[in-house]
């Protein structure tokens, strides 16, 4: 039964992210019009109810691609011959919460549910959304023993859509127009979002806007700064625009990039070619080729001022490393 089917697991399940994000992906965006999928949903007991009510929300979409859904608080018994893994279940920071203590506790979500990916399919592409990302990530790669570190991932590109909207706006053109955007390093406010390689069509962004001064100054921290910012006007996280980018992630990771562009991804840093500290997950521009395999892209230039703030966000993935080397 179910053959052919995809098996997905989401943690989760009941958050706000989940709650845009599970329906788009049973209804096909993602993997194909014609590819039957079985849905894995991980929550913690305190939020079943809830997922209860999304799973009849899920049936009562009667998507044909949807073959079946199960649900559970166990990851080994979720995560069992799966052929992807979209890692959004986290704790929020708690009031008076130190960094620390965060990554701490997160880190543990992702000590266990790295151990039991080792039940999934070898080829699963693990894809961690849920912050710390890139260091979760991480920890997760580290626990999942029999997963080739290649198929682990964290999101960034959220950050990447958020600046490509930003430039398209200020140079007055389409959002496909904008190409080879990058964000380099951690999914955090030391990310660096790349406008000295960007191109808008095929010339240089800074030869099309040229304000200068906004490109220097105002940019970046507003890519830097935008998830507060929603936080300060929504009351909450950013969650559809979350969920478009893992749908965006996903489709990339799957299907061959064009010519022209990259997208960006958290990716395992070993042998990168741009000198950042291996054993890292970082986020580099990336493009998936022809038969499908995942590599960094090679040939952005890094100037002085690029490389200094490149060295800030490893700076702080190191830190974070380091202040979770106990959980690897
Ligand atoms: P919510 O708090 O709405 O949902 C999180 C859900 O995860 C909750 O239902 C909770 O019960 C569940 N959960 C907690 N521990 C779990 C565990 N051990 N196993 C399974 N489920 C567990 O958060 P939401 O807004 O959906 O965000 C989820 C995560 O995404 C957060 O860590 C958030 O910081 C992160 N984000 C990451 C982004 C990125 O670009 N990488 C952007 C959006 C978002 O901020």
């Amino acid at each position: 039964m179910h053959k052919n089917s995809l098996k997905v697991a989401v943690t989760g399940g009941a958050g706000q992210i989940a709650y845009s994000l599970l329906f788009r992906i049973a209804s096909g965006e993602v993997f194909g019009k014609d590819q039957p999928i079985l849905l894995h949903i991980l929550e913690v007991p305190e939020a079943f109810g809830a997922l209860e009510g999304i799973v009849m929300e899920l049936e009562d979409c009667s998507y044909p691609l949807l073959k079946q859904i199960k649900i559970g608080t166990d990851p080994c018994e979720l995560f069992e011959d799966i052929d992807f893994a979209i890692l959004v279940g986290s704790k929020p920071r708690g009031p008076g919460m130190e960094r620390k203590e965060l990554l701490a506790e997160n880190g543990k979500i992702f000590v266990t549910q790295g151990k039991a990916l080792n039940s999934a399919k070898k080829h699963v592409k693990v894809f961690v959304v849920g912050n710390p990302c890139n260091t979760n990530c991480l920890i997760a790669m580290h626990h999942a023993h029999t997963i080739p570190k290649e198929n682990f991932f964290a999101m960034t590109r959220l950050d990447e859509n958020r600046a490509r909207a930003q430039l398209a706006k200020k140079a007055h053109v389409n959002v496909t127009d904008i190409h080879r955007v990058c964000i380099w390093g951690n999914h955090s406010s030391t990310q660096v979002p790349d406008y000295y390689n960007a191109k808008i069509n095929n010339s240089p962004i800074s030869h099309i806007i040229q304000d200068q001064k906004w490109l220097k100054d105002q940019f970046i921290p507003l890519i830097q700064k935008r998830g507060a910012q929603v936080i300060a006007a929504r009351g909450k996280s950013s969650a559809a625009s979350a969920a478009n980018a893992i749908i965006d992630s996903l489709k990339s990771l799957l299907n061959p990039t064009p010519l022209q562009d990259i997208y960006s991804v958290g990716i395992f840093s070993k042998n990168n070619p741009y000198g950042i500290s291996e054993e890292l997950i970082f986020s580099f521009p990336c493009r998936t080729t022809l038969q499908g395999h995942i590599e960094i892209v090679k040939d952005f230039t890094i100037d002085k001022e690029l490389r200094e703030l490149i060295h800030l966000t490893e700076k702080e993935l190191l830190e974070e490393k380091h202040l979770i080397h106990h959980l690897l």
